[in-house]
């Protein structure tokens, strides 16, 4: 497949430097391996080609564009495409105090890095690589470096012939997943507001490019994802205005071949508790505003029972009167606008105007007062006193308002094989009412998502089509500290915890492990190894989590009585309980200390949402919301989801049996529940494996200052970061390490072309790399026992020249058949 001759010239056919051919040299090759030419004509061939092309290659290279060139003014493209890169190169060239790979630094720590990062900031080059990761400052203003001309020169180019940049970054990647023919990851971290969602969409803009899809449609689709759900996942907070309150991971699907022809996302712990309450200076999810500035330019405010002067609490900011700002707000009308073509785009097509209704449906039931009313058998009852708003929600969510305000106001319990039916308490009932709203949207973003990856899955029709390949992109929530930190900080944390042990296990400890193994000397390169940290979150049976799954599984337990078993089970350094802070407990996290106050965690970490709403809402009369509380989405829905299920389960019985007595007890007293921190612990197990399955790739986000404001370079905020990613450490062992190590049989079978003729069978033995190596005349590599040892650099050198070498095969017998023919 190697030899093919594709429908389309391939882009290096622009490249003058290609066209020096050495034709002797791989005609051979090209003959011998190349299938579809008949043996028959072979001699001939061989004959009348070598007599027609030496000394003819600027011929050959005049009748070769004016074939091949897919462009109708082949002659002035091609010098105007060399004469924009030269230009473009001229400018965006370095001095010479100033280094693309902080890698080659003569001097190499922390302060020259500092440095260097600063001056290349205040020159707008943002990118900097550190041997194969790359680091990007965000610029905190729209930047001239994403244009289609910047598309066009990375694509399948040398590294070093271009300033660093993302779209280097999507290149390898994608030449990567071609060559060794292997599934990519691409890691993106950072802290809040350091710019990795920014990162994802650039990367996903370029292997879209790359990855030359077909149909227009489908790379419009794969481009429209990204915003669609983040309209859903994404929200203001006080460090980032578009923060991402989900973790993400889209993976990119390709032909063997390199087409791209899907996308899939899985989606990890929404922060659902946003929908009802937000902290000071923060927002719900956006997609709130949108439809609220949408519907109301539309006049249709009213049909979704909204109101055009009163802000429904779950919007309410403290002292801030949003409706009027939100329907007056032009943005939010552009985005709603949009929001609703990448729906339309992707394929979404009925289910708006539901989507719509339970979004409506959530804002009104968050408006349902209750009363505390006193009644004979219980002091405090609940009665709900605006019953117009119960009725609204329920409308929009086609469900009865008794049954509505029954299932808020009043809960089962069976005791004895009997059912009773007991009233809530107005706290209880509040805590329902949230617990339905947040329930509601978990799953309506789990079913988009969902919908989504069903839309966007790659067209099996044909049998012949390989397995395929993919590129993963991971863009999580970045490491948060604020003000006050609860149970979400802890999971977001725990989750920057894990990666940024997945970035040391990689760049660090199976690097030095595989010295070892294979006898190769190379330096030890200290490191901070956050291991206890992550032992302190998760570890069984005494680990953060699971004590405080055990705690939730105490009805009597409290949040005081939570931080009390912290205190007397967690023994390390990086725990501690600060003085005078109610609930409060420290940890010391790779990136910096926060204190967390354990106030509602019990809660959080239960997340009960009632069997009675479950049932309730499964008898709604439209189709979609009975169908996000009945049927299981997918294995990576969310939590809601899960349990959901669990819960449904447990009450099979139709919707009027729930006050009747006799349905079978034991399916209620039975019920199972899975909490926050054990499905948060088998995301994250999930997350890694996908992650692991790839080749990796880092992309570290350094956020410059704390104000989000351009040209700045706050050195002291940098440094913090650049010490607690390991930047110096990574620097050094990129410089002295091995990152490649390839076994001998597979360096061989992939390079050999570099070195042998394609009729010859190298023996697989070191002597036969060292051949390669030489003939690629590299420097520095290492021969372990049983692999090679590239310095970062290398492969991609490699790598190239076998491109280079294959594009002129294809092009000598793509210019012999049409001469044949
Ligand atoms: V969080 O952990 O989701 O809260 P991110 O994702 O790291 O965070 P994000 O990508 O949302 O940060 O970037 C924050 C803001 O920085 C963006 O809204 C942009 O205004 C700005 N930004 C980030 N990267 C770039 C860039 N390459 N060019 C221009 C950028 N602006
Ligand atoms: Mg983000």
């Amino acid at each position: 497949a190697l030899f093919k001759i594709p429908r389309n010239p391939p882009p290096t056919l622009h490249q003058p430097e290609l066209w020096s051919i050495d034709f002797n040299d791989f005609l051979c090759k090209c003959l011998i391996k190349d299938f579809e030419l008949r043996p028959s004509v072979f001699d001939l061939l061989q004959h009348v080609f070598i007599k027609q092309i030496v000394g003819r290659e600027k011929t050959l290279q005049m009748q070769l564009m004016d074939n091949f060139c897919d462009c109708k003014c082949h002659g002035c493209r091609h010098e105007r495409i060399h004469t924009k890169k030269g230009s473009y190169m001229k400018s965006q060239s370095q001095t010479c105090d100033d280094v693309d790979d902080l890698a080659t630094l003569e001097v190499l720590d922390e302060n020259t890095i500092t440095e260097q990062l600063q001056r290349r900031y205040a020159k707008e080059q943002i990118y900097t690589y550190v041997g194969d990761i790359l680091i990007a400052v965000n610029p905190f203003h729209k930047s001239e470096l994403y244009t289609p001309e910047h598309s066009k020169v990375y694509i399948g180019a040398k590294r070093t012939s271009n300033p660093p940049h993302i779209y280097a970054v999507a290149d390898i990647a994608y030449q990567s997943m071609v060559s060794y023919n292997a599934d990519q990851c691409i890691v993106i971290s950072g802290e809040s507001g350091a710019g990795k969602t920014e990162s994802a969409h650039l990367l996903v803009q370029q292997l879209t490019v790359l990855g030359k899809a077909n149909n227009r449609t489908l790379q419009e689709k794969i481009l429209l994802v990204n915003s669609l759900v983040e309209a859903f996942g994404n929200a203001c907070t006080v460090i980032n205005d578009n923060s991402s309150r989900f973790g993400k991971y889209l993976e990119m699907k390709f032909t063997c071949g390199g087409t791209v022809v899907g996308a899939q996302i899985s989606d990890y712990l929404l922060e659902k508790s946003r929908v009802v309450h937000q902290a000071v200076g923060e927002r719900n999810f956006h997609i709130f505003y949108y439809i609220y500035a949408g519907l109301a330019e539309r006049k249709k405010l009213g049909h979704y029972k909204l109101s055009d002067s009163k802000t429904p609490k779950y919007l309410h900011n403290e002292n801030v009167q949003l409706v009027p700002d939100i329907v007056g707000n032009a943005f939010y009308k552009e985005q709603f606008e949009t929001v609703e073509q990448c729906f339309k785009v992707i394929g979404f097509t009925l289910e708006l105007g539901t989507v719509y209704s339970i979004l409506a449906g959530i804002l009104n039931a968050g408006d349902v007062e209750f009363t505390s009313v006193a009644s004979e058998h219980q002091t405090d009852k609940s009665n709900i006193s605006n019953m117009a708003v119960l009725e609204s929600a329920a409308s929009l969510l086609c469900i009865r308002a008794d049954e509505l305000q029954e299932a808020l106001t009043s809960h089962c319990v069976v005791t004895r094989g009997e059912t009773i039916v007991r009233s809530n308490t107005v706290e209880k009932a509040t805590e329902v009412r949230d617990a339905m709203g947040k329930a509601l949207y978990g799953r309506l973003f789990s079913w988009i998502v969902n919908r989504i990856n069903s839309l966007l899955k790659p067209d099996n029709d044909n049998q012949e089509e390989d397995k395929g390949l993919n590129i993963g992109i991971l863009d999580i929530f970045g490491f948060e500290n604020f003000k006050r930190n609860s149970f979400e900080q802890l999971c977001i944390n725990i989750a920057n915890e894990q990666i940024q042990f997945y970035f040391n296990q990689h760049i660090f400890a199976w690097e030095q492990d595989e010295y070892l193994n294979e006898d190769v000397d190379a330096r030890v390169i200290e490191y901070e190894d956050n291991r206890p940290l992550l032992d302190l979150f998760l570890q069984k049976p005494m680990g953060m989590l699971a004590l405080l799954d055990e705690e939730s599984r105490f009805p009597q337990a409290t949040d005081q009585t939570l931080v009390e078993k912290f205190e007397d089970n967690l023994k390390s350094k990086n725990f501690w309980r600060p003085k005078r802070v109610d609930l409060g407990f420290g940890i010391h996290h790779y990136a910096g200390k926060v204190i967390y106050n354990a106030g509602g965690f019990l809660a959080k970490n239960r997340d009960a949402l009632p069997a009675d709403i479950v049932l309730l809402l499964r008898s709604s009369e439209n189709e979609l919301i009975c169908k996000l509380v009945t049927h299981p989405l997918t294995k990576t829905g969310n939590l809601a989801h899960t349990k959901g299920k669990a819960a449904g389960s447990a009450r099979m019985g139709t919707q009027q049996s729930q006050r009747d007595t006799t349905h079978h007890p034991r399916e209620t007293t039975n019920m199972k529940t899975q909490t926050v921190a054990s499905y948060f612990r088998y995301s994250l197990m999930d997350l890694l494996s996908k992650m692991v399955a790839g080749q990796p790739h880092f992309v570290r986000c350094i956020k410059p200052n704390n104000d989000r404001q351009a040209h700045k370079f706050d050195r002291e905020k940098v440094l913090i970061q650049l010490r607690y990613t390991g930047i110096l450490e990574t620097a050094k062992i990129r410089r002295q390490g091995y990152s490649h190590r390839i076994l001998f049989n597979n360096f061989i079978e992939r390079y050999s072309i570099l070195a042998f003729r394609a009729n010859e069978e190298p023996a697989v033995n070191p002597e036969t790399c060292a051949v390669i190596l030489e003939k690629a005349k590299l420097e520095n590599w290492v021969l372990g026992k049983t692999k090679v040892f590239l310095k970062y650099y290398h492969a991609e050198q490699l790598n190239l020249m076998v491109r280079q070498t294959t594009d002129r095969i294809v092009l000598v017998q793509a210019y012999v058949r049409g001469w044949l023919a």
